[in-house]
């Protein structure tokens, strides 16, 4: 029988809230697995406590220590130091640590295990990227790079132990439940539910046209954030109370921004989804419906490579009718409203029926794979032996 060395229990995680909330919302569910599933001690330290609010209002941003699902929160700003008793430290998003922190690290007789969480990516070179160790240019240190990922040469993608199970059983009483729960109508099984979430810069004016002058009823739910305004200058009111709006076959209603638990739910609530930078892409492949994403824009143009990339793993095995009909309306979601034409709403609607088919053969794979948190205690494990 195999003996599988103990993994240190202690471990840190530094996030800085760079805008949105992808980052803290990460590491917050990567803190709430390696705690729930693999019996860690965790120390999330964030510079950004409002943005964490957002996703899990138990967390009070005027609490500078606070313990939240048996997680320590710490607000980690640039005067203040770290303790540092962790033998497993998580940099997220390359966010630098204290340098007092790395100089007590060094210091240790057996300094503790740093690791660079990156950014996830469908690219190639992912794959010989991952786990990879650089030294420190100055103290004896090394960093690990942990790459997310889609092959089985990455780090995978972060999914709660239970998380499948709970989407098979939000069944339709759930669904209901769902809508009620937040005063909304139960939508009428007609509609097409669909959930946007995007950055300000997405062409939601030229989709909201196309899909009230479509003639099929669907209904777009919007949880409150940067797509607001242009919600409501399409509809030409200022009314900010106001929770729905028709025009045509379109209705729109109003979210609340739901805590993390409540967006999963609002996915699978849905018949499709539109969903933006990291954690809300990865959520929506777990919710195995058809989606459409728009990468973080970065100067350089990365954010097209990621969503080539992407595109052409998650379009492998799609039939050429159906992916030139998905990959026609990404395109478009992430160009200005001049790259639309009338064409492209009718002919992705026409493909959700393929697509959601698609979405779960998808999910069922990436499933299959090793999860992620799995795969950082693992790591942990093969180097602390
Ligand atoms: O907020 P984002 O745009 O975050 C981005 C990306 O992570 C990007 O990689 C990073 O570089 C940039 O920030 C700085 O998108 P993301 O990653 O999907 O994070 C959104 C989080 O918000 C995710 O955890 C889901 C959650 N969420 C809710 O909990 N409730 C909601 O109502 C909504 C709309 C989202």
């Amino acid at each position: 029988m195999e003996i599988k060395h103990p993994v240190p229990a202690v471990w840190d995680i530094f996030c800085k809230v760079v805008d949105n909330f992808g980052d803290a919302g990460v590491c917050w569910r990567l803190a709430q697995i390696l705690h729930r599933e693999h019996g860690l001690q965790v120390r999330l330290w964030l510079d950004g406590l409002a943005t964490l609010h957002a996703l899990a209002p138990a967390v009070d941003p005027a609490v500078a220590a606070q313990q939240v699902e048996g997680i320590s929160i710490l607000r980690w700003t640039a005067d203040k130091d770290a303790t540092d008793d962790a033998a497993v430290v998580i940099e997220a998003f390359g966010c630098g640590l204290p340098d007092a922190y790395v100089a007590r690290m060094a210091a240790r007789p057996r300094p503790p295990l740093w690791i660079v969480l990156e950014y996830l990516s469908a690219e190639s070179w992912v794959d010989s990227h991952h786990g990879l160790a650089s030294p420190h240019p100055r103290l004896p240190l090394q960093r690990y790079f942990f790459f997310p990922g889609f092959t089985a040469a990455t780090g995978g993608l972060l999914r709660e132990a239970d998380l499948i199970a709970r989407r098979e059983a939000f069944d339709d009483e759930a669904r209901s439940a769902f809508w009620r729960d937040l005063n909304f109508d139960v939508p009428a099984p007609s509609a097409l539910t669909v959930s946007l979430f995007a950055y300000a810069d997405a062409p939601v004016t030229a989709l909201l046209t196309a899909i009230a002058n479509d003639g099929e009823p669907a209904i777009v739910a919007v949880p409150d954030g940067v797509l607001m305004p242009a919600v409501r200058a399409f509809f030409r009111t200022a009314n900010d109370a106001a929770r729905t709006w028709r025009r045509g076959a379109l209705e729109v209603r109003a979210l609340p921004f739901l805590p993390q638990a409540g967006y999963n739910e609002l996915l699978w609530a849905c018949d499709l989804n539109f969903v933006r930078g990291e954690d809300s892409l990865v959520r929506a492949l777990w919710a195995a419906r058809p989606l459409v994403w728009q990468p973080y824009r970065q100067d350089d143009g990365a954010h097209q490579r990621k969503m080539d990339a992407f595109l052409q793993r998650y379009c492998a095995g799609m039939p050429a009718v159906v992916s030139g009909s998905f990959r026609a309306l990404w395109q478009a979601w992430n160009s200005d409203a001049a790259a639309w034409n009338p064409d492209l709403w009718p002919a992705f609607r026409a493909v959700t029926g393929d697509l959601g088919i698609h979405a779960g053969r998808r999910a069922r794979e990436l499933a299959d794979s090793a999860e992620l948190a799995a795969q950082l205690v693992e790591f942990v494990r093969s180097r602390v032996e």
